[in-house]
């Protein structure tokens, strides 16, 4: 026997609706002195709290009922209101949830039946039926001419280096054969698999050449290797276990965008490093050559850091009893997880071999509930009075600019985050530091004077400008989110990512700043992909479906000549973790979408074809299938 708890809603307007929530007790025993405890993402409205209290701290809300008695067979019943807009998915319901007596968890089972929404999305999106594709690549080469006839790969077919630069791109092609396909050579026989130099080809580019005399990989550099190989992997057909043709081809190719990202959230769940490197290795297949580590947050601290080992004793873990109280999932028991140095320089290495370069982010000034609750000693100041509200609704996650403590902080991380990752780059992060903060702060206020600032946002600018100049001198380059030039204080060297649209982009590649876009609307793959209720995701920046992010086209109004657009370095694909807690999650939000921004940074806009694409993945879904990788059926 167990509890059910419901949640419908009543009424719902552009940004506000009211929902009735309902815990039925259908156990034998009656409860006395009880609370309800559950998560959700969105900020419930204390005032509008009908019989009882609610208390919130992020996702996580306590339920007090005025009624403290909540017999056999009964049930309890209240009313709230949220300030944001309707919920259309199920996923935006109740998340998880728990019973407490006396202020301690019971161990009876709580039911969550899905939400009652007001008003779902009746649309489906429906892709045109077409065939596949022969030569199923993604991204689509620039240039490919096939010839009539295959070439076997057999047992003894060896693979042979020209080139000393290829070595990881041959070891990456035979450690893929092996686990794809099944496929080694056992016998030393003749040279099939060539890498050779070619000095003619830029950084990235690349020449597979497929004929009778065999198949030959060019490249001049060790990523353009990566690529060849990559591309050979997608030709190839397993004909029998030991037996694999691949059709006569040329293919000639080199990436449109020099920056090919992809951004994971580590922290709002942690991904185990096997999970890691299974992406990092997807993306290789994908051809980008960029991993954006997200591997701090309010819910999480995941990174090891010497100087600090409470950032991860007290930083990496949550649930109840300790200083983070669960968040998102896993309301009963202490969820979380750490990479220690040494895992990170296996996620390093183990990425390098794909041609891929790690770049780390840890994210200030907001965003730093965890860190805060780690060292309070060093970065809680106790005379701010200051009432914020996060987006995620939080009071307490900014670092303080006028303290001794935050630069102590900052320094020792960035100096052991600099020495872990070659990357020349560092992200630091700097969105959604919301209004409020900062202003009821004596220190903060004696800061401003000194330096005659006029806001808060030129508060967080002094910030990092201290980071950057501290990059700087570890021989490190900055890079942020759009809000990093807030406050006008950092150098045009700061790299901007912009999120929360393309207007930022353009406004900073106007300003003389190079970019990286990576707009929700277009490239967040947390996003729903369809507008069926059932599917998982969010959609505060959009629905993304298949052809939307295909469609992506970086900032398309501006004209190909315009020097603005060599302001754009690159386009980067993200995966917020709020709802990402298993791999066959991550998988299903990641796929096929991932296959479609690869097209969007690789291959010219002469190339790109929506129709192309789909028979080429109805084409590469059996590979998807061979990997056991739990996509999105693109045709369901
Ligand atoms: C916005 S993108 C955020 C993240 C959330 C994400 C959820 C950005 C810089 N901030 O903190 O996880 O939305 O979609």
């Amino acid at each position: 026997m167990s509890f059910r708890v419901e949640l419908a809603v009543l009424s719902e307007h552009k940004h506000y609706c009211r929902f009735g929530l309902t815990v039925h007790n259908l156990t034998d025993q009656g409860l006395s002195n009880w609370q309800l405890q559950f998560i959700t993402d969105r900020y419930i409205q204390p005032d509008s709290f009908t019989n009882g209290s609610i208390k919130q701290i992020g996702s996580f809300c306590t339920v007090t009922p005025s009624d403290d008695l909540l017999s056999a067979n009964k049930h309890y019943y209240c009313e709230f209101s949220i300030g944001s807009m309707p919920l259309r998915f199920y996923s935006d319901g109740i998340k998880d949830a728990l019973i407490l007596v006396e202020g301690k968890a019971i161990t009876s089972p709580v039911t969550l039946t899905p939400i009652i929404l007001a008003s779902p999305y009746k649309e489906r999106t429906k892709l045109p039926v077409v065939d596949a594709h022969e030569l199923a690549l993604i991204p689509m080469p620039n240039k490919v001419e096939q010839s009539d006839g295959y070439f076997t790969l057999s047992a003894s077919s060896q693979i042979t280096l020209q080139a000393t630069l290829a070595e990881k791109a041959a070891t990456w092609l035979q450690e893929e054969l092996v686990r794809i396909f099944g496929f080694s050579s056992k016998a030393i026989g003749q040279s099939d698999i060539l890498f050779r130099n070619n000095p003619t080809l830029d950084e990235g580019a690349y020449q597979l050449t497929v004929s009778s005399s065999g198949i030959r990989l060019e490249a001049a550099s060790s990523v353009g290797f990566v690529h060849a190989g990559a591309t050979l992997l997608q030709l190839i057909r397993s004909e029998t276990e030991s037996v694999l043709v691949v059709p006569y081809i040329k293919i000639s190719d080199s990436p449109r965008f020099k920056y090919r990202g992809m951004m994971l959230d580590c922290a709002r769940h942690f991904h185990p490093i096997e999970r890691v490197k299974r992406l990092i290795n997807q993306l290789a297949h994908y051809k980008f050559n960029t991993f954006h580590w997200h591997l701090t947050d309010d819910e999480g601290w995941r990174l090891e850091i010497k100087a600090f080992p409470q950032l991860t004793s007290v930083g990496a873990y949550r649930g109840s009893g300790t200083p983070l109280e669960p968040q998102y999932s896993h309301l009963n028991s202490i969820y979380g997880g750490f990479y220690t140095q040494d895992q990170v320089k296996e996620v390093i290495a183990f990425a390098e071999d794909r041609g891929i370069t790690v770049i780390p982010e840890i994210d200030i000034p907001g965003h730093c509930r965890a860190a805060i609750k780690s060292l309070p000693e060093l970065l809680h100041d106790p005379e701010d009075k200051s009432q914020y509200h996060s987006i995620q609704h939080y009071n307490d996650n900014i670092l303080s600019p006028a303290l001794p403590g935050t630069y102590e902080f900052l320094d020792k991380v960035l100096e052991e985050v600099a020495e872990l990752f070659p990357s020349k780059w560092v992200h630091i992060g700097a969105d959604e530091v919301p209004e409020g903060v900062w202003i009821e702060s004596p220190s903060c206020q004696k800061l401003m004077a000194k330096h005659g600032y006029q806001s808060a946002k030129e508060l967080q600018g002094h910030l990092l400008r201290h980071a950057e100049q501290k990059l700087r001198t570890l021989g490190k380059r900055m890079v942020g989110w759009e809000e990093a030039q807030h406050g006008n204080k950092v150098s045009k060297d700061t790299v901007i990512y912009s999120w929360l649209s393309e207007e930022a982009a353009l406004n900073c590649a106007k300003q003389g700043f190079d970019v990286i876009l990576q707009p929700g609307q277009s490239t967040y793959l947390d996003m729903t992909q369809d507008y069926a209720p059932e599917e998982p995701g969010v959609d505060w920046a959009a629905v993304i479906p298949l052809e939307n992010a295909y469609r992506y086209e970086p900032l398309a109004e501006i004209p190909d000549g315009d020097p603005i657009r060599k302001r754009i370095l690159g386009i980067q694909c993200a995966l917020w973790s709020e709802i990402i807690i298993t791999q066959q999650r991550m998988d299903y939000m990641i796929f096929p979408r991932l296959t479609a921004m690869a097209e969007a940074c690789w291959t010219d806009k002469a190339h790109r074809s929506w129709e192309g694409y789909l028979s080429r993945l109805k084409g590469h879904l059996p590979l998807l299938d061979k990997q056991d990788i739990q996509y999105r059926q693109p045709w369901k």
